[in-house]
């Protein structure tokens, strides 16, 4: 969680047609960019530097950057997102990732996975399997994890959650943030856990960033919890995008 880059894409007005599992109504491009923009300032606050790439009309879901590729300090990998409508979001975003990094790795395979099924740890990279996350992307992703020097396991995502992290996040070396429906299943056995209040299971996509810990504004009750637990909270507004399905993690790329 110690980051001094990151990626973000700015919103295309196409954004209201982003993918959502549910009946949710469409986000609208002006309240989007406005969250967008404070996640941007936020991210300045906490230290980091911010590379901001265009907007790109042809993929609605493109400002969620973190699912077409997954970055580390030591390199880059382009995925292969299992939406067809976003499948040729790691294409473009191979330019930027080629000027910055010295090692970037293609996927290897026909498999498929979305950066959001993917929680780095210092004890280990866990890949979720999912509706957008096959086994054989994410073994083929483990093979190139193991590459870049880390050690990868494969875990299970709840029934019905679109991503692993759509229901946890790493609060410190040794802490995680998780709903009760994902800690059931003891993949956080070697963590201390702190589990998301009954409800407000929106709010496990948090996303600590050096000194300070990003958590979706919505939900008060995990919002005093993590306060009273010493967390220097900064409430990010995340209702817009959330009507697509998305949080704090996606929106960018942090190494
Ligand atoms: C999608 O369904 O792909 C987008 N509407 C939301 C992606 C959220 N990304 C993430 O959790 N990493």
């Amino acid at each position: 969680y110690h980051f001094n880059s990151a990626i973000v894409r700015e919103p295309s007005r196409s954004v209201v047609d982003g993918l959502r599992a549910g009946e949710h109504a469409s986000p609208t491009y002006e309240r989007v960019k406005a969250e967008h923009d404070d996640y941007i300032a936020a991210m300045r606050d906490a230290g980091v530097r911010v590379t901001i790439l265009l907007a790109l009309e042809a993929f609605p879901d493109s400002i969620f950057v973190e699912d077409p590729a997954l970055v580390f300090t030591e390199g880059a990998i382009l995925l292969r997102p299992g939406a067809a409508s976003r499948m040729g979001e790691a294409a473009a975003i191979a330019p930027a990732l080629r000027d910055m990094f010295d090692t970037v790795l293609d996927l290897p395979g026909d498999g498929y996975v979305d950066g959001g099924d993917v929680l780095t740890t210092p004890q280990g990279v866990m890949i979720g399997l999912s509706a957008r996350t096959d086994k054989t992307g994410a073994e083929a992703l483990a093979v190139c994890i193991d590459k870049l020097g880390r050690k990868a396991k494969l875990v299970a995502t709840p029934e019905g959650v679109l991503h692993f992290k759509t229901d946890c996040s790493l609060l410190d070396e040794e802490t995680v943030l998780s709903t009760a429906r994902l800690a059931r299943s003891g993949v956080f056995k070697d963590f201390k856990q702190i589990i998301i209040p009954e409800g407000e299971e929106a709010a496990a996509n948090a996303l600590r960033v050096n000194d300070v810990l990003m958590v979706p504004a919505e939900h008060p009750r995990t919002l005093d919890m993590l306060d009273r637990l010493g967390y220097r909270i900064v409430a990010m507004k995340t209702a817009e995008i959330g009507r697509i399905d998305a949080g704090l993690s996606c929106l960018s790329l942090r190494w």
